[in-house]
């Protein structure tokens, strides 16, 4: 009877400015004894672990550390992509020599000129390789995809091809002299609850020594970008300090637990990540922890959906996640149309990540005002909201290059 009534008393989400109620955000600097951390290496020895930590317990579960003797081969090589402007390779990497069917198909572009190594952006797609560029020579993938353009029962169809291309603008990568690395999420895990069962999670669970509930689905697409990077800087044309890594929504918080727990990272780019990405869970706004796990229990460790009706007792909140980046350049989007996402909770998530980047000396958003559409804020930290839906956009890409140009060392 108990857990009927718990049922019904379920919260819808709240998307009314006026009806958030008033929250309390741990404080990143205080540790678990309650002193202060004042410097970069206090941080980094002490309270960096503790946190990242509490983000593998409560929120996306243990991160494997096992290294595997991951190999690849190179399927095709193109020269003369793009209009002869970039070299398009695809690239399958396989992660045991017992169970081929654990691999991932890389789709990477990188620009014919400069002839030297290029910073990168990786990021995975939704849909399968085939649905970033309208190119014949990329095979569909043959994964389970979630419902979308040229999705047709939960299989890729020759209409998906291309059909993602305007989140896509690897013409404008390339001829800015940046690379683009993409795989499909399914390759590593069917987005959907017993997605894990033919997933990677059981696949190399004896090789990594981690049993598949012991992580989630979010985890280990975090780690499959990890393994991408790995292939990348054995690539003599890729800048393996200027691997950059970027996502939209479910896989903006693959991206940003990636940039956490891998500090190879140069950059980390979240494209409307919303709740259990950039945005704070204790901020009732949009979507909520209660809902997400409700409608996506495989993303989080089983313990996340406790907190559904009770963010506060959470130990984290996302703006720690953020920190974790630290000192390492962040763009946190949000779009006016994406409600759902909660853009001011994404906004203020990475406002209170910035005492930790002003330990590195390093400033982040350097404003307490939520800006106006397409007025970007921020140094080390920076924060767009754009007019328009859930989407990445040629406007989202643009400011991401300009914000790589000003970062990556290796600049064209
Ligand atoms: C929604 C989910 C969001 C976001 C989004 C997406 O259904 O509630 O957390 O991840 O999907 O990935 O597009």
């Amino acid at each position: 009877f108990l857990s009927i009534q718990a049922t019904a008393q379920r919260k819808e989400a709240n998307l009314s400015e006026a009806n958030v109620p008033a929250y309390t955000l741990p404080d990143p600097l205080r540790t678990k004894d309650g002193k202060v951390i004042t410097t970069a290496q206090q941080w980094t020895q002490i309270q960096r672990p503790y946190i990242y930590h509490l983000f593998e317990e409560h929120v996306y579960g243990r991160f494997p550390r096992k290294a595997l003797s991951m190999t690849y081969k190179v399927n095709r090589v193109d020269p003369y992509a793009l209009d002869s402007t970039a070299t398009c390779k695809q690239i399958t990497l396989y992660f045991t020599k017992s169970d081929t069917l654990a691999q991932l198909h890389l789709l990477l572009y990188l620009p014919n000129k400069p002839k030297r190594r290029v910073p990168v952006f990786l990021g995975m797609n939704f849909y399968g390789n085939q649905s970033v560029i309208n190119d014949p020579s990329i095979p569909i993938t043959t994964g389970y995809t979630v419902k979308g353009p040229g999705i047709v029962d939960n299989r890729a169809t020759e209409a998906s091809r291309g059909a993602q291309a305007s989140q896509w603008p690897i013409k404008d990568i390339i001829s800015r002299g940046y690379g683009l690395a993409t795989f499909f999420y399914g390759d590593v895990e069917a987005d959907k609850p017993d997605g894990w069962q033919t997933g990677f999670r059981t696949r190399l669970q004896e090789l990594l020594d981690i049993r598949p509930e012991e992580w989630s689905a979010m985890g280990v697409w975090a780690w499959a970008l990890c393994r991408a990077l790995d292939y990348l800087e054995m690539d003599k044309r890729v800048d393996p300090d200027q691997v950059l890594v970027m996502g939209h929504s479910r896989l903006g918080k693959a991206a940003l637990w990636a940039g956490a727990s891998d500090p190879r990272f140069a950059m980390v780019i979240s494209n409307e990540s919303g709740e259990g990405g950039a945005a704070l869970s204790r901020r009732d706004y949009g979507e909520n922890i209660e809902l997400i796990t409700r409608s996506f229990p495989h993303w989080f460790v089983a313990d996340y959906k406790n907190y559904g009706s009770n963010p506060a007792a959470l130990p984290v909140d996302q703006h720690m996640l953020l920190a974790l980046i630290a000192p390492r350049p962040l763009y946190v989007a949000s779009a006016e149309g994406d409600q759902w996402s909660d853009p001011k909770g994404e906004f203020l998530s990475a406002r209170y990540a910035e005492p930790v980047y002003l330990l590195f000396g390093k400033r982040g958003l350097g404003t307490d005002t939520f800006p106006r559409p397409q007025q970007p804020t921020g140094e080390f930290i920076r924060y767009h909201i754009r007019t328009g839906k859930h989407d990445v956009t040629a406007y989202d890409w643009e400011q991401y290059l300009q914000f790589a140009g000003k970062h990556c060392d290796s600049r064209p």
